[in-house]
């Protein structure tokens, strides 16, 4: 197997592309990808202040180490779910990356800054513990970007996530998701204060590379990543489209891109209206301040329901795989 570049010792087939690599022109193959991504959806100019939203996973912690290569000026954060050991070693995978390198990472922890975790509110609301997390995360991150002056909030989703989640909003002809399925968001202002943003823009750099790609990425960078997944993913949706789409994959290399990228080339732009129908007017809440169509922000209602409460372990909340125990499940399918 030779590099499809140099013609040395290649150590990654890259099937999509129908074309081998060596490490140095593998990790130039991302890096690449990133600037393409990048540059095509007007993601982060010269000089933007990036807040990049860091798991300790092989997605967030290569999208740091890319960015930072690319010589942007990205900083992370981290937010501690209560999640268990799964938790527990994810911010140690984060903490210990931003560490070697002395950048600086940012971090919340639900229990110790807001008295609630993620399986203590999916217990309290009865709702799969995608759903608060996604909804904690989301609120949090782009708090911190706002009050951190960043420009712009940058995540790990991949081309195997996007796929994925556009699988599911296909599935459901959810037109409203659809509409809003970009690589990148504007940010968004307050209709009552012109200029002033309560949205920050968000970006996902790595929807050209897959999820293999990236664990390959970190395993040649020498990134230590939490290789376990969240315990509450399993058996969710998004996971069963995830396979769904690699049975495709497999039979057909290149399906996956040709399904997400022929959607956002052709398709994106026709759903836009949807979207607008449902985005609503903003006002802010009447606890934090946040945009919000109602009088008080979800997120200040989760804390107010669940926060306080003790801790309910992991394993009570856990889904199982093929046993549905609540009805909606994946926070991503509407990201
Ligand atoms: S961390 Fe949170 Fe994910 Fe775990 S509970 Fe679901 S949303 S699966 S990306
Ligand atoms: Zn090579
Ligand atoms: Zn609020």
């Amino acid at each position: 197997m030779k590099c499809a570049v140099c013609r040395g010792p290649a150590v990654i087939d890259l099937r999509r592309h129908n074309a081998n690599f060596c490490a140095d022109h593998f990790l130039k193959f991302c890096r690449d990808q990133v600037v393409r991504a990048i540059d095509e959806h007007d993601m982060i100019e010269p000089g933007d202040r990036v807040l990049v939203a860091v798991s300790g996973g092989k997605d967030s912690l290569a999208l740091w180490d890319l960015l930072l290569e690319l010589g942007y000026d990205a900083e992370g954060m981290t937010i501690g779910l209560g999640i268990g050991d799964y938790s527990t070693a994810s911010t140690a995978a984060a903490l210990a990356f931003a560490e070697r390198r002395a950048l600086t990472l940012r971090r919340i922890d639900l229990r110790g800054d807001y008295d609630y975790d993620i399986p203590t509110a999916s217990a309290a609301t009865g709702r799969v513990p995608c759903s608060s997390c996604g909804l904690s995360k989301r609120h949090l991150i782009d708090r911190a970007a706002l009050d951190g002056g960043y420009d712009v909030v940058a995540t790990g989703h991949n081309l195997d996530d996007e796929a994925a989640v556009l699988f599911g909003n296909v599935l459901h002809w959810h037109t409203e998701y659809l509409g809003r399925q970009r690589p990148t968001l504007a940010e968004r202002s307050g209709p009552s204060s012109p200029g002033t943003r309560v949205f920050p823009r968000k970006v996902k750099p790595l929807v050209r590379l897959t999820e293999r790609e990236t664990a390959a990425y970190c395993v040649l960078r020498d990134i230590d990543y939490i290789v376990e997944e969240c315990p509450m993913a399993e058996g969710n949706r998004h996971l069963r489209y995830k396979e769904a789409l690699n049975a495709v994959e497999d039979a057909s290399p290149g399906a996956k891109q040709a399904f997400y990228f022929g959607f956002l080339a052709r398709a994106a732009s026709r759903f836009a209206p949807d979207a607008a129908v449902t985005d609503g007017e903003l006002r802010a809440c009447g606890r934090c301040g946040a945009p919000t169509t109602g009088e008080v922000c979800a997120f200040c209602r989760l804390v107010e329901r669940v926060g306080g409460q003790d801790p309910v372990p992991v394993e009570l909340v856990r889904p199982r795989r093929g046993g549905a125990r609540h009805r909606r499940a994946g926070t991503k399918a509407h990201s």
